[in-house]
């Protein structure tokens, strides 16, 4: 993308964004939640929009000139319903943390339980972990996977812990678990003991609006809350969706404004509805089932070198690899020496992690936005064979020569300004 004001205006800042753009386009971008959005996502994001108040909801606002602003929300909001079958959308949230707290506050009193799973098991600190403010007011109470070989939940001792500490809130979702979970038992368990049944689907948003993964929805979830620009690939924010009850819709809409946040951010809702608009288009169902095949492409080659990989492979975006146990290196380490080779991925705790969360056993790693740039199984594999031969040698001819390769390969695939322009040069 160019800049030519901020370049004449502000050098410094000039040089940082010319910086990144070349290292976006030079390097590959393996963490699982990122992704390349499309020029028409970044022009909503840079229209005059961002000048706008907006408190309130369309055709509810405490500021006057609403007449564009309404327009915009209406429309991000009816994408988002149908992209997820769902009878209500909040698509003001400014993030995932912002769209989890607001559901909480929706739907708690202080003290109330909520049942999530446990961070170094795949949840997130949104679900309750103790460095969170969330858990000064309510009561956080987590769940593990049973095997972490085969990455199955303990659903019976979640249903047993459910019975006895009575959660008003069985919250599924994650941001390092690569398997599909059981939403017919997730649901039960919340029936059960008279909970909602809750979906973070942040990570996997793309996967379900491209039908490459099932849909919370129809099994009975609730409510599902999101961020918008990871797999679903839109600008950064957030969302909450309720499936029929109104009530509920009404309690999330309050709980976001006025309850937690201000003036909604219109250029990133415009932006969201653009991106919703791309993920309806039929060609996001090839794109979703892609990263899933992509994935499998470099669970293969993990597997062939007989790499550790956390539940033993994946069924979405992400790989969750002890770097420790496969190679003999900290995360931390694992992450330094592949930026090096300009492939970013991160460093990440794995299920009851023995080292410290700033330099765990893991990294983690996924496919979303190497799909975007049109890789296929074979240049997935071909990525996985330059990490394992970085992280295998480690010496300083390795790495750079996997930074050439991986420059040739970025170079031969440059991150597209257009997925429906270019879907439609296909039919
Ligand atoms: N930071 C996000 C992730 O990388 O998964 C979750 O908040």
């Amino acid at each position: 993308m160019e800049f030519p004001f901020i370049e004449k205006e502000d050098p410094e800042i000039f040089a940082a964004l010319a910086g990144e753009e070349k290292r976006q386009a030079e390097g590959l971008e393996l963490i699982p939640s990122e992704n390349y959005v499309s020029r028409a996502v970044k022009e909503a994001m840079a229209s005059s929009l961002t000048n706008k108040y907006s408190e309130g909801y369309p055709g509810k606002r405490y500021y006057g000139g609403q007449e564009f602003t309404d327009a915009v929300e209406m429309l991000a909001i009816e994408r988002a319903k149908k992209l997820f079958g769902a009878s209500y959308a909040n698509v003001q949230p400014l993030g995932g943390a912002n769209a989890n707290i607001a559901m909480y506050f929706a739907l708690l009193q202080p003290g109330d339980t909520v049942l999530g799973m446990d961070l170094s098991h795949g949840g997130h600190l949104t679900h309750g972990h103790p460095v969170t403010y969330l858990t000064k007011i309510f009561n956080f109470v987590r769940y593990k996977m049973k095997d972490i070989e085969t990455g199955e939940i303990d659903y019976d001792d979640m249903r047993r812990v459910a019975k006895e500490v009575k959660p008003k809130i069985v919250l599924a979702g994650f941001s390092a678990y690569p398997r599909e979970l059981d939403y017919v038992k997730f649901v039960d368990i919340a029936r059960e003991v008279g909970a909602l049944a809750v979906m973070d689907i942040a990570h996997i948003a793309g996967l379900i609006a491209g039908k490459a993964a099932k849909n919370p929805f129809e099994y009975g979830f609730d409510i599902m809350t999101t961020t918008t620009h990871k797999t679903l690939r839109g600008p950064r924010g957030g969302m909450i969706l309720t499936r029929e009850d109104e009530e509920i819709a009404k309690k999330i809409d309050k709980a976001v404004f006025p309850g937690l946040q201000g003036g909604p951010h219109m250029h990133q809702i415009a932006a969201k509805a653009v991106a919703f608009k791309e993920a309806l288009h039929p060609s996001f169902e090839r794109y979703a089932k892609q990263i899933l095949a992509n994935t499998k492409a470099m669970e293969q080659i993990f597997k062939k070198h007989g790499a550790r990989m956390i539940t033993g492979g994946s069924d979405n975006h992400l790989i969750l690899l002890d770097a420790w146990a496969s190679f003999g290196i900290s995360g931390g380490e694992a992450e330094t020496l592949l930026d090096r080779a300009s492939i970013t991925l991160n460093k990440n705790t794995i299920a009851d992690d023995t080292r410290k969360p700033m330099d765990p056993s893991g990294i983690r790693f996924g496919t979303p936005a190497m799909t975007t740039r049109g890789f296929r199984e074979t240049e997935s594999a071909q990525v996985a064979e330059l990490m394992v031969d970085v992280l295998t040698k480690r010496d300083d001819a390795t790495v750079e020569h996997a930074k050439q390769e991986v420059k040739k390969l970025a170079l031969a695939h440059p991150i597209p300004e257009s997925f429906i322009a270019e879907s439609l040069k296909e039919i």
